[in-house]
């Protein structure tokens, strides 16, 4: 019998949920905890939406919506067709089904639960095994500046499809929100066995968790390897605004630049085999990289490059 492992995820949405899957089916389920990003959270038509945690959860029950990555299988529309017939706002899709676990979660923090013991106990509703733990239990909010001025996260990803062009980012709360106490537990943790920094968009999703008070400084003395999972796949973002972000940040759409933000905190990366032109100064940036094939088409895929992701971890110390 080999040893229990103890792996700790650091996720956004859809590209971070899909290595989150894969990692699922490998590991045990007290041997995985995904910490997700609450950046993108917003109040919505009265309700509280965690489009991340809400991705995460859904993806692990196996009930996400595959076409989009987000949202449920199988959804209905009559509420947005209703919504829509009342003149209310319908630029944010909110299925029938995925509607019953946002106007639970409002009902439930209203009530004075948190957002972690909110999460977990839809988790085991929905016989999920690994822990998902949201970044914060305190209310963060992701704010894009524009070149025609500051969005809300979802105004700018959905009501604006992401088209104003980036100039910045903060995150509203950031400095009176407290990482959620287990993070930092994890990261102290001796017997932690690896980080993973999943293929996760670096300035929406990843920053917010680091820009928490101490993580950065709790990730620089964890005694576990940390390695990031580049979310760049030949010289574009999978899904996503990654790419357009960076360029319109002056920044090359390249798995070199998003190593760049993690650089002080990794011990390794893992590039995409269709970007090995970046291969010799990702070596000359960080210890150990590992070159894989990052797309994750199918379940295979995921459970494949999520064992190749441990085992080259180990040797990551
Ligand atoms: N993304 C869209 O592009 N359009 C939508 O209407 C939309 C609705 C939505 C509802 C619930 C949910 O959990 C996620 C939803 N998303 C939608 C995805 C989401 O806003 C983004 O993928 C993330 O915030 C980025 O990680």
């Amino acid at each position: 019998m080999t040893a229990a492992k103890k792996i700790l995820a650091l996720c956004g949405g859809v590209g971070g949920a899909k290595l989150a899957l894969g990692l699922s089916h490998i590991l045990g389920n007290d041997e995985l905890t995904i910490v997700v990003n609450t950046g993108d959270d917003f109040d919505h038509l009265g309700m509280r939406i965690c489009p991340d945690i809400d991705t995460v959860t859904y993806t692990l029950a196996g009930i996400v919506n595959p076409e989009t990555g987000w949202g449920r299988a199988d959804e209905t529309g009559s509420f947005m067709e209703a919504l829509d017939t009342l003149g209310g706002e319908d630029w944010f899709y909110l299925g029938d089904k995925d509607l019953a676990l946002h106007v639970a979660r409002t009902h439930r923090l209203g009530a004075g639960q948190s957002l972690s013991q909110i999460t977990e106990s839809i988790a085991k509703r929905l016989s999920i095994g690994p822990r998902i733990l949201p970044m914060s239990d305190d209310p963060v909010a992701t704010m894009v500046e524009t070149k025609t001025g500051t969005l809300a996260f979802q105004h700018y990803f959905v009501r604006e499809r992401c088209e104003p062009k980036v100039t910045g980012f903060y995150f509203d709360g950031i400095d009176n929100a407290k990482p959620h106490p287990d993070l930092l537990a994890l990261l102290a943790d001796q017997a932690l066995d690896s980080v993973i920094i999943c293929p996760s968009n670096p300035f929406v999703s990843i920053d917010p968790i680091l820009s928490l008070a101490g993580v950065r400084e709790a990730l620089r003395d964890c005694p576990a390897p940390i390695i990031a999972v580049s979310p760049i796949v030949g010289g574009k973002a999978v899904k996503g605004p990654t790419a357009k972000m960076m360029t319109e940040l002056d920044l090359a759409p390249t798995s070199v630049e998003v190593l760049k933000r993690y650089r002080d905190l990794l011990d390794g990366f893992v590039l995409d085999e269709r970007d090995l032109d970046d291969l010799e100064q990702i070596k000359s940036l960080v210890a150990h990289v590992d070159v894989r094939d990052t797309l994750m088409l199918t379940l295979d895929h995921k459970k494949t490059l999520a064992r190749a992701i441990i085992e080259f971890s180990a040797g990551c110390q």
